[in-house]
């Protein structure tokens, strides 16, 4: 690991962690869980049941060193997501120990106290001194807090188990976490509120609770947290993307801001001199000119099952095409208020490298400082999605938007951004958006640039047969045309980043063998900003009998079809998933191929229906 991540994690937490820098080598991925892969231990119920008191004193002072107030907390991800990244079950052989040896529960634990549910849940968010429950102990993380960079993210728990929080990111057994753990025990929880050794689920807050609800028509891949795609038929059929079926893509819960506080909400700006300056929301709005500008957001995720299914089984959620969406954003100039906070414009200085952006939930991640100040660029705190307010799953009251880029980078619910000579120091930034070579199995994550400036991508997002002139009459008659008359039309979409423009879009009908153009939609009314950071629309109209004459090479009543496109400094896609494979399955931009399914086609002709 280098020594900036080390440095970046807090030489405090190292000092206590020890074994902490194996854990982080060894830590692969933070993508949300599928399900939970939680496997409760059982632990053995005690024999006896201590009556519960109702104000329960800890029979063991807390440690002096532990009672200092809380200093200003700093925000930022890393420790969060490594603590809870790491925070797994395993087995104790201690912890095991003491069970075993334990016959009361009031002298087992050596005397550690039993507390009601009741009583941790004082101890919460804004308490003097915040506990957490994990399995059936529990910590004072007062001290912890103010120690770590982003270890207030862990308050978001306080008062409660931290169960829900570590079931986001994904497994990474470690020990090491643990022992740290182990030195802020101040108790147990009582027996009458544990079910399997943990506490009951009905009293174990879900942190999702106050997500907004989800248009039904998204594909929803997650739920908690929310990781939805933009159906197939909402993608090319607008321009821009309506807020309700704009892809999500959210790593933890909404954070909730009220409506009515949320130009009270502040951002908080830091120099490299240490300067720093708040601003809210209504400062921002009223001392900055407005810009609209439309851009498109990707994920770098976008076709990642395309590159399972083409190559082989890729890490992380699983989408389609649908991973990407165009809005029209409105905000004020990042490098605008940049500037206000005192940072040169012209001459930022050696140590402005990277600025870096926080969420109010925990996320967070930089762009190199040139993307921030380029007068082109665009980057935008946008409090406004295609003239609506910005909706909660897309950063309310106020996020980043950096066209071109990765959307990785547009941090929603941005509440601090740092000038830095330092990339941040979360995982999204220094581990999760990076491409290794196919073969490199082992991901050294120092050796690559964490994925900014997006590349070229195009998709068939919808094949249907076009109606027909006289569909209506066909329809009363019962009658249809041949099939060899009708027309199919293939749509779809094609983007490349860093403002560069799509020249071209070229349409296979038979899996690669000969090519023609797709006709680009005329969009650019529609285009703001300095750049094209947008998508381009395409369809292209074929006979079904042309299609038909490409009957795969097995003889079977299926077609290929594939699409690339190209863009204004003439990059283009890779053919195949299997040359750009790499174990995240990032940026899967190969041709993207559809079947035809030429039979079903002429079926539906047949029955003078239309093929959507
Ligand atoms: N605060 C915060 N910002 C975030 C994320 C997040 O989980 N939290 N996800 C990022 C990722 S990986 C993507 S792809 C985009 C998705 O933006 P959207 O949900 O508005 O489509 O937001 C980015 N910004
Ligand atoms: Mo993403």
């Amino acid at each position: 690991m280098s020594t900036p991540v080390l440095r970046q994690i807090g030489w405090d937490l190292l000092k206590v962690t020890r074994g902490l820098r194996p854990c982080l080598r060894h830590a692969q991925t933070f993508e949300p869980l599928q399900s939970s892969s939680f496997c409760a231990r059982s632990i053995r119920p005690p024999t006896a049941i201590r009556t519960a008191s109702s104000k329960a004193v800890p029979t063991r002072l807390p440690n002096p060193r532990r009672l200092r107030p809380l200093p200003f907390l700093a925000a930022g991800g890393g420790i969060f997501t490594i603590l809870f990244a790491s925070l797994q079950p395993f087995d104790d052989p201690i912890r095991i120990a003491q069970d075993a040896a334990s016959s009361s529960p009031s002298d087992s634990d050596g005397g550690l106290p039993r507390y009601r549910l009741a009583e941790v849940k004082q101890h919460g968010p804004k308490s003097e001194r915040p506990w957490v429950i994990y399995e059936d102990k529990v910590y004072d993380i007062t001290d912890w807090v103010p120690a770590h960079p982003g270890g207030e993210v862990i308050l978001r728990a306080a008062g409660g188990s931290i169960e829900p929080y570590w079931d986001i990111f994904s497994i990474h057994k470690s020990p090491y976490v643990r022992e740290i753990l182990e030195q802020y025990v101040v108790g147990r929880v009582h027996p009458i509120d544990l079910k399997d050794g943990r506490p009951l689920r009905d009293h174990i807050e879900d942190p999702f609770v106050a997500d907004p609800a989800r248009d039904a028509r998204m594909r929803m891949l997650t739920e908690k947290p929310c990781n939805a795609e933009t159906p197939n038929d909402e993608l090319a059929k607008s321009f821009l993307t309506p807020n309700e079926v704009f892809y999500v893509r959210n790593h933890m819960w909404v954070p909730v801001v009220d409506e009515a506080e949320s130009d009270n909400h502040n951002i908080t700006i830091e120099l490299p001199d240490g300067e720093s300056k708040v601003y809210s929301v209504q400062d921002l709005k009223a001392r900055f000119q407005q810009h609209a500008v439309t851009a498109v957001l990707q994920c770098s995720g976008n076709r990642r099952n395309d590159m399972t299914r083409y190559a082989q089984k890729t890490n992380g959620l699983q989408w389609t095409v649908g991973a990407i969406s165009c809005a029209k954003w409105e905000g004020v100039r990042l490098r605008d208020v940049l500037a206000d906070a005192g940072l040169s414009l012209e001459d930022p200085g050696e140590d402005a490298k990277h600025v870096q952006f926080s969420g109010l939930e925990a996320y967070g991640a930089s762009i190199p400082v040139a993307a921030a100040l380029d007068p082109m660029g665009d980057v935008l705190l946008a409090f406004k999605m295609n003239d609506a307010v910005l909706p909660r799953d897309h950063g309310f009251p106020v996020r980043v938007i950096v066209p071109g880029h990765v959307a990785a980078r547009c941090v929603k619910w941005v509440n601090k951004i740092v000038v830095s000579d330092e990339e941040s120091n979360t995982t999204w930034q220094r581990r999760d958006y990076k491409c290794f070579g196919p073969n490199e199995a082992k991901q050294d994550w120092d050796k690559y640039k964490a994925i900014q400036v997006m590349p070229v991508t195009s998709a068939i997002t919808r094949t249907r047969l076009k109606p027909s002139t006289n569909t209506e009459s066909d329809a009363r008659s019962g009658q249809s045309e041949s099939a060899g008359d009708r027309v199919v039309q293939i749509e779809g979409y094609a983007y490349s980043g860093g403002g560069r423009e799509i020249q071209r879009v070229d349409v296979s009908l038979d899996g690669g063998e000969t090519w023609d153009q797709a006709q680009l939609i005329d969009d650019t009314n529609l285009e703001r900003g300095s750049k094209v950071w947008c998508w381009k629309r395409w369809k292209y109209e074929v006979g079904l009998s042309t299609i038909g004459a490409n009957k795969n090479p097995h003889g079977e009543a299926k077609a290929t079809l594939v699409v690339k496109a190209t863009d204004d400094a003439y990059n283009t896609q890779p053919e195949s998933h299997k040359s750009i494979y790499n174990l995240r399955g990032n940026l899967a931009t190969a041709w993207h191929r559809v079947d035809f399914d030429l039979a079903a086609a002429q079926h539906s002709c047949e029955e003078g229906k239309d093929q959507e």
